[in-house]
């Protein structure tokens, strides 16, 4: 199994170069092949796997019961579109509804998909429930907010890479501080907010953690003003930060819950949103939908894929796994100061913030050099690095992580 392919990691790299669309900067490392926490490149090298697909492979990479399911279906029954029933929709929006606590489930496919249906949701709620006058619905957002790259979403985003160029933007969202309760109090009293969209923990802005108590108290006032809490737990939820939800941390019950990347495993797109049928009835046949959301190998890998998350204890392995890394990781800011200045995260989603050595090296070469010692961790915004292994991992494994990025870290 050393070569799956004869393609070279160069020539990969050269091709993707040539004829692919230019909007990643990959890691220069060509991947063949996964298994749990395990990832091959071309030429066979092992590495351990410290972003897990932006936690989509929460549960490992091929996963053999996901795959089992995957395989079963697919040679039974793919896709039917919505125009039919099929036989796995209502059992798999059953079972998501049980596990969640939620009334109903509304399917679609990518992340970005399940944020804008979850915004549709809130605007018709807001003119139906609310009595919010037509196209007044305005919807709180947060600083460095990510959610998406839809025309809609970028809309409200405050990354300039996210945006700058891709206008006109939709108007109807109000941006605010995050972790800033008096900023969402203050724009909780224009009578025509609909929703406020959170991420619990920011992923893309370099896992933020707000402080205790902030999505509780959120939950509170949105209550309070007869506003929505429309949850994006794309990257937080399924276990990754050591609970089911993130929310789960605060009691808080969001009223549109926005759940993506791990609901499949990482084996094909799958995103979904939960809300009370209230809300969730306010979309009426033909006025919402798409041609792969709910498709019969999505359900059944879906359900698959949720149900490893409770029989492998994957959230509680996060949780205490987590406490295991960042006490590795304040271990090493101590003993390296001028070059790690912050360790912050929950459960397996955890950052380092990385100071530029004086002759110049970034979180990217410190990237880079824990790929040739066999770890593949990804930066972000130029200082962070994301450490998010797949939540299968063992706590011997994810010491012989920590050493890896100890002596890596060593080195510079
Ligand atoms: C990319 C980060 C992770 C998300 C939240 C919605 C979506 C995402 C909270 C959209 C997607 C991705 C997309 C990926 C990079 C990535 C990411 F670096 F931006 F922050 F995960 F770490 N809500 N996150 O995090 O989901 O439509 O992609 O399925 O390259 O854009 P999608």
């Amino acid at each position: 199994m050393q070569h799956t392919t004869s393609t070279s990691s160069q020539d990969a790299i050269a091709l993707e170069d040539k004829y692919g669309a230019h909007n990643y900067h990959p890691l220069p490392v060509v991947l063949a092949r996964g298994e749990g926490v395990f990832l091959w490149d071309v030429e066979g090298k092992q590495y351990y796997d410290f972003l897990s697909a932006y936690s989509a492979v929460n549960q490992g990479h091929c996963h053999p019961k996901i795959i089992n399911t995957l395989v079963e279906q697919a040679g039974r029954l793919t896709l039917t579109s919505r125009a039919f029933y099929n036989n796995k929709l209502g059992e798999c929006e059953k079972y998501i509804c049980d596990y969640f606590g939620y009334d109903k489930v509304l399917l679609m496919n990518s992340g970005a998909e399940a944020v804008e249906t979850a915004i549709k949701l809130a605007r018709k709620w807001g003119y139906e429930q609310k009595g919010i006058p037509r196209h007044e619905a305005e919807i709180i957002v947060v600083e460095q907010n990510f959610h998406g790259r839809t025309t809609g979403i970028i809309s409200f985003s405050t990354d300039p890479d996210s945006t700058r160029g891709f206008g006109p933007y939709m108007p109807g969202y109000k941006v605010i501080p995050y972790n800033n309760l008096e900023a969402l109090e203050e724009a909780l009293q224009n009578p025509h907010v609909c929703g406020f969209l959170v991420e619990p923990i920011q992923g893309e802005a370099g896992v933020v953690v707000p402080d205790a108590g902030y999505l509780a108290a959120a939950k509170a006032l949105c209550q309070k003003h007869h506003v929505l809490l429309l949850a994006d737990e794309i990257q937080t939820g399924l276990g990754r930060t050591g609970q089911l939800l993130a929310s789960c941390y605060e009691g808080v019950h969001p009223d549109i819950l926005i759940l993506g990347k791990a609901l499949s495993g990482g084996v094909l797109p799958v995103s979904a949103v939960l809300a009370a049928d209230e809300i969730m009835l306010c979309i009426k046949p033909g006025e919402h939908g798409s041609t792969f959301g709910g498709n019969p190998l999505a359900c059944a890998v879906a359900v698959a894929a949720l149900e490893v998350i409770r029989e492998e204890h994957l959230s509680e392995n996060a949780r205490m796994l987590g406490e295991v890394f960042r006490h590795r990781m304040e271990t090493l800011r101590t003993t390296y100061p001028q070059l790690i200045t912050l360790v912050r995260g929950k459960g397996l989603l955890n950052a380092i913030v990385i100071n530029p050595t004086p002759d110049g090296r970034t979180a990217w070469d410190v990237c880079v050099a824990l790929k040739e010692n066999g770890l593949l961790a990804k930066p972000t915004h130029g200082d962070i690095i994301r450490f998010a292994p797949p939540l299968v991992i063992t706590e011997e494994q994810l010491h012989a992580c920590c050493d890896i990025i100890a002596q890596t870290i060593a080195e510079f």
